[in-house]
Parts: structure tokens; C-alpha cells; sequence
């Protein structure tokens, strides 16, 4: 199928950030725009950096490649390509490549004239990586900071960043941030489960209106947030998550001292002068 009949009505001209007219096309169903051309731009150079560096390697073993951060030596600056650079030039790309990818749904956004919502969405986590890769590591004097990229590598990465601060589950900010992935499961749940058995009926009845799934939660918990309500609250719990993430990474190193458990920050409460 060449086009399905109501997209040739969705592919207007125009609403591009840069470069006006040149790259305002599609290629089968993708729109590509400029931002779509430095996309699978950053994608090709960072894959195939990764590809040197995993060749350069002692294994093949796709749980055990990885492509790691500078040794702390080389501090913020430029290291050797063999020895952290290809590290730096894969985060270049990276970065490069996520944030084409949200300035082309942006594009698409204007194009359509809908809001915003799923670029910002995307810029959330955006900025949870540039958190871990860039910002922390800057904040800490040292690229060595980042974590590795690869499989097992990353796993240790987590690891021994938590064993650093002791038991990273007192971190506050990461308390925060799981209380919020938790509720964000707990309301996908309810809402995947609500909308399915209102529309999903077995065969030969009726399918039901959302006037049945606020009578569902009125009578079960007194309280229906709505059906746009509950997308506003979707994203809302799942924004929070990557945001109170990147809070309790950040924190830990630039504002709460490296090697000090997490667990002392509690002193606070302790030392409150009314207890003494
Ligand atoms: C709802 C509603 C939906 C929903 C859901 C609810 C008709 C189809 C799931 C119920 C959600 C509530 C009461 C909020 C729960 C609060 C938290 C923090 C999880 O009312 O409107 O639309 O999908």
C-alpha cells in the first residue's frame, strides 16, 4: 500500500524549524525534514563507533562488550580515542541523535498543529541521560563519571555507584522517583484494565461508553478522574519518574559527598533542635 487515504490530508507543507522547504519530504511513510537527516546521521557514526570500539575489544560476547568512559586522568578534557574517546564521540552522538529525533517530532507537531506533549515527554528522558553522561560528570570534575555502555558493564556501573552512597534506597530523591514508577504502573494498570473492559466486550455485546468506567471507580472509590484526566495524570506520574531520577543521581556526588551513605542524610531529622 502506497499511502493509507487520510494521510495525503495530514502531509502539509511547512512547519519546519530550519532549512525551510529543503528537507520537507516524506520517504514512504516517514516524514524526514532536516532534523530527520542529522538523525540518521548521528545514528550511523555513533553505531558505527560502537562497532570499532566493541571490534577493538578481547570479546564478541554481546553481554560482555562494552565501550567505556576516560580513566579519571584525562578529567573533562578530550581523551585518546582508545582510551575513553570513542566514549565521548558515541555520547556526542547520542545526545545528537535523541535530540534530533525530539526537534523532528517537533516539526511533525507543527505540521499537525497538535501540542507539544510527546517531544517534552521525550526531553524528560533526554534529560535523564544527559544527566548520567554529561551533566554529573561535568558536575564531578570528570568524564570518568559517565557509565559504560554496554551490558553487563552498566549493571556494575549501577552497582557500584549505590554501594558508593551506601544503600542508595535512602536517597531520598530515589525514593521519590521509585514512589512515582511505581504509581505510574499502578495507573497504566487501572486504566489499560478499565478501558479494555469497556470496549473489549465478548462477541455479540455491546461495547460501553465512559460513562460506564466513571460509574466503575464512583462505585468502587467514590472518584473518577476522567478520561482526559487520567492521561494528564499518566503523564504526569511518568514525567515525574525521569525527573526525581535525574534528581537523585545528580545529587549524589556534586551536592552529597562522594563516599558518604545516603542513609546519614536522615541525621537531619535527628539533629533538629527540639530534641535537645
Ligand atoms: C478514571 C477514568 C479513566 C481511567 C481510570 C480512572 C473515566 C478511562 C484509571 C480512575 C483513576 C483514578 C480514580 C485516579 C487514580 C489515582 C492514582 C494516583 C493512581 O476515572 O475516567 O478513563 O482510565
Amino acid at each position: 500500500m502506497a499511502m493509507l487515504n487520510f494521510e495525503r490530508k495530514y502531509r502539509v507543507r511547512g512547519g519546519t524549524l530550519t532549512g525551510g522547504d529543503l528537507f520537507d519530504f516524506w520517504v514512504g511513510p516517514f516524514y524526514v525534514g532536516f532534523f530527520g537527516v542529522t538523525t540518521i546521521f548521528f545514528i550511523f557514526v555513533g553505531v558505527g563507533l560502537i562497532c570499532w570500539g566493541a571490534s577493538l575489544g578481547p570479546t564478541w560476547n554481546l553481554f560482555r562488550l562494552s565501550i567505556n568512559p576516560p580513566p579519571p586522568e584525562f578529567g573533562l578534557g578530550f581523551a585518546p580515542l582508545k582510551q575513553g574517546g570513542i566514549w565521548q564521540a558515541v555520547t556526542v552522538c547520542a545526545t545528537g541523535a535523541f535530540v534530533s529525533w525530539a526537534l523532528r517530532e517537533v516539526e511533525i507537531c507543527r505540521k499537525l498543529g497538535m501540542g507539544y506533549h510527546v517531544p517534552f515527554a521525550f526531553s524528560v528522558a533526554i534529560l535523564a541521560y544527559v544527566t548520567l553522561v554529561i551533566f554529573r560528570p561535568i558536575a564531578m570534575g570528570s568524564w570518568s563519571y559517565g557509565f559504560p555502555y554496554g551490558f553487563m558493564s552498566h549493571l556494575d556501573w549501577v552497582s557500584g555507584t549505590g554501594y558508593a552512597y551506601g544503600n542508595f534506597h535512602y536517597n531520598p530523591a530515589h525514593m521519590i522517583a521509585i514512589t512515582f514508577f511505581f504509581t505510574t504502573t499502578l495507573a497504566l494498570g487501572l486504566h489499560g484494565a478499565l478501558v479494555l473492559s469497556a470496549v473489549n466486550p465478548p462477541k455479540g455485546e455491546v461495547v460501553k461508553t465512559p460513562e460506564h468506567e466513571n460509574s466503575y471507580f464512583r462505585d468502587t472509590i467514590g472518584y473518577s478522574i476522567g478520561t482526559l484526566g487520567i492521561h494528564r495524570l499518566g503523564l504526569f506520574l511518568a514525567l515525574s519518574a525521569g525527573f526525581w531520577s535525574a534528581v537523585c543521581i545528580i545529587i549524589s556526588g556534586p551536592l552529597w559527598a562522594e563516599g558518604d551513605p545516603w542513609v546519614d542524610w536522615w541525621n537531619w531529622w535527628l539533629e533538629l533542635p527540639i530534641w535537645s
